[in-house]
């Protein structure tokens, strides 16, 4: 069932008599099946805090009020909550920042070195960025485990859990929140009156609710917070309490705080997870969306950060989510196209009914660097190479590779010269164990393969990647079921909604078809209108890569070889070039590109585009990690890294 463009439904509401609830025992069933049309949906999502930065103190075991920043080459990535307060941010360069804070510590992420054997946490990194490749294996590794530990947390068989990010996820509550509803109000389990499932239910026989410390969004109009709570007020402050409990799970075991967001959908829920930051939650009752939102600029809204928010700002000249409410449907449908129109009259109401996706098996995985200056020959490629394959066999272990668990069936390289790129696919011989000198070797032989197309050097990006994902065989199966299931977990791939009814009605229109030609896609640029900017690092922006790994690959390239000025994929970045494989990741990483201009602009700071430019001899403080390795000698393996074989 589509969601009418109103609000949603606030609590309660008068009319139905005083002792009944405004919602129905069909509303009740809906939320037992995460049904996106039950007015009693749950949904948290739950964002780490800092949370590079907050890794790197959990490693080194720094103090709690200890300013500290990620560095990766000379500029910040990541910036913990004590440094803030002395105005560092991302958009500072790392001397920038020394000065707001003398007592900063700034660890550069880790990397692989060129001709290593295994990522390392590096003293010097920073001054390599030519022989050097940023790691973010001890940020996934951590990422997994809080993870697993929100996984552990839920009833295993009342769970839905969205791995959105490294650092965040969506959580659909609404199962776990209505056997807790049924265990707590044993009366909602009867029977509706005469069976009719349109019956309203009891009222809550409760007239407070206790939130605790949590952030409550304010109410526009003092007397709606005087009436009594329905279920729906019910509902979300159990979501609070299940939320509330993992935070402290997350915090006590794994020693991170988070921030999250209560509410009834997923944009909403997002929005309430920044709201307060750090380490709280704040609740978006349903009673409170139209004044949470209406106060809001639109631009702050997922998915209207980027070019489509600057089209809709100029289209109808306000970015104020007030203003924009007076607009009819029909016009937005007329000025934007049908679907992002709808998308949008609905979005700015705080309707949203996708789907939490539990799906999150990665689909894909990439490996890639941007050289400055360019590498001029085949060896420097081939070392590359090698580094590449280990850093993605090392992901492939842990997804089961060697187990035969999990498999990827294609292998790519992308090769840039110039403004003329070129890629080379082939498929990962099947039937026995695939290991990383089988992966190097398809790995040369791609870059052989392009550079018989002809002049290929100097070359300023390589990237490799391995998709396709296959289920393999565990036992004694033989090769043929294992290509039978094999193919099977391919179909089931082409469908991955569990429930196709009404599962993305209010996704962005860009994430299903393409067939408005006014809709969201188009403000996603093609790659031939590219240009890089001098000195941007195309590892900067890490929720990209970790988005590429979980999303599918665009059809299956078999052993095709291409030549082409064309788009690698539909999404990829104009300003720094990295590519996305979906909308949305694309989207997320453009706000992220616009907010950091804006600031620029308002600090008159230096941007990362000038980066270049910063003397290398700018020294950071001494590593806090220096102590665990020692230069040129065999290095202490970091927690969670295993030693990789090379062929
Ligand atoms: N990240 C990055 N480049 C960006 C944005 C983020 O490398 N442009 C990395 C570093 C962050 C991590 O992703 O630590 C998570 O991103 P968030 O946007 O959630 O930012 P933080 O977790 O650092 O801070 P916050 O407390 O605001 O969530
Ligand atoms: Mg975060």
């Amino acid at each position: 069932m589509s969601p009418s463009p109103t609000f949603p439904i606030s609590s309660p509401v008068h009319g139905s008599g005083p002792s009944r609830s405004q919602f129905t025992y069909r509303h009740l069933n809906l939320l037992a099946s995460y049904s996106t049309s039950s007015p009693l949906r749950v949904v948290a999502h739950i964002d780490l805090d800092a949370f590079y930065a907050q890794c790197e103190m959990v490693r080194l075991g720094t103090a709690e009020d200890q300013p500290l920043a990620v560095q990766q080459w000379n500029g910040l990535i990541a910036v913990n909550y004590p440094a803030r307060e002395f105005g560092i941010g991302r958009h500072c360069t790392v001397a920038d920042a020394k000065k707001l804070c003398p007592q900063l510590i700034s660890q550069h992420v880790a990397t692989w070195k060129e001709g290593d054997e295994k990522w390392a946490y590096h003293d010097d990194a920073a001054s390599h960025i030519e022989t050097h490749k940023v790691s973010l294996d001890p940020y996934r590794l951590e990422s997994r485990k809080i993870f697993s530990l929100i996984k552990d947390s839920l009833p295993p068989n009342l769970q839905r859990v969205e791995k959105a990010s490294i650092d965040e996820v969506f959580l659909d509550l609404s199962a776990q929140v209505h056997s807790i509803l049924l265990q707590r109000f044993p009366d909602l389990a009867s029977p509706p009156p005469y069976d009719d499932p349109t019956e309203n239910l009891p009222a809550p026989p409760i007239t407070a609710l206790d939130w605790k410390a949590d952030a409550l969004v304010d109410l526009n109009d003092a007397d709606a917070e005087a009436d009594d709570p329905d279920w729906d007020d019910v509902a979300i402050l159990i979501g609070s309490e299940i939320v509330r409990d993992i935070r402290a799970e997350i915090r006590r075991t794994l020693r991170y705080t988070c921030s999250a967001g209560v509410a009834s959908n997923k944009m909403l829920s997002k929005l309430g997870s920044g709201h307060k930051k750090p380490n709280q939650q704040t609740v978006i009752r349903n009673r409170a969306v139209h004044h949470f939102l209406s106060d809001m600029k639109f631009t702050k809204i997922r998915n209207l950060g980027g070019k489509l928010g600057d089209q809709v700002v100029s289209t109808f000249n306000t970015e104020s989510v007030r203003e924009l409410l007076l607009v009819p449907v029909e016009q937005m449908k007329l000025k934007l196209g049908d679907d992002t129109g709808f998308w949008l009259y609905n979005t700015i109401r705080g309707i949203d009914s996708s789907e939490v996706n539990s799906r999150t098996q990665i689909k894909s995985m990439l490996s890639a660097k941007s050289f400055r200056p360019s590498i001029n020959d085949s060896d420097q490629a081939i070392k590359w190479l090698r580094i590449f394959t280990a850093d993605i066999f090392s992901r492939l272990v842990e997804e089961g590779v060697l187990e035969n668990r999990r498999r990827p069936k294609t292998i790519n390289l992308h090769h840039r010269h110039d403004s003329q790129t070129r890629s080379r696919s082939s498929t990962i011989p099947q039937g026995k164990i695939l290991d990383e000198p089988t992966l190097f070797n398809l790995a040369k032989t791609l870059l052989k393969q392009i550079m018989s197309d002809g002049k290929v050097w100097p070359c300023a990006n390589l990237s490799l990647s391995v998709g396709g994902f296959e289920d393999g065989v565990s036992g004694n199966m033989g090769i043929g079921a294992f290509l039978l299931r094999g193919d099977e977990a391919r179909s089931s791939n082409l469908t991955p909604k569990e429930d196709s009814a009404d599962s993305s009605a209010c996704e962005p229109p860009g994430k299903k078809r393409r067939v408005d030609n006014l809709s969201i896609q188009r403000f996603f640029p093609k790659r031939e209108t590219c240009l890089r900017r001098e000195g941007e690092v195309e590892e900067r922006d890490t929720r990209g890569e970790e988005q590429q790994q979980r999303d599918d690959t665009r059809g299956d390239p078999g052993s095709d070889s291409q030549v082409r000025r064309a788009p690698i994929t539909d999404h990829q970045c104009p300003r720094c070039s990295t590519e996305f494989e979906n909308a949305e990741a694309l989207q997320n990483h453009l706000d992220w590109h616009m907010a950091k201009d804006l600031q620029d602009e308002e600090r008159g700071k230096t941007t990362f585009a000038n980066l270049s430019a910063v003397p290398r001899d700018q020294k950071r403080a001494p590593a806090s990690s220096s102590k665990k390795q020692s230069r040129g000698g065999t290095r202490k393996l970091e927690h969670g890294q295993s030693k990789l074989k090379f062929g």
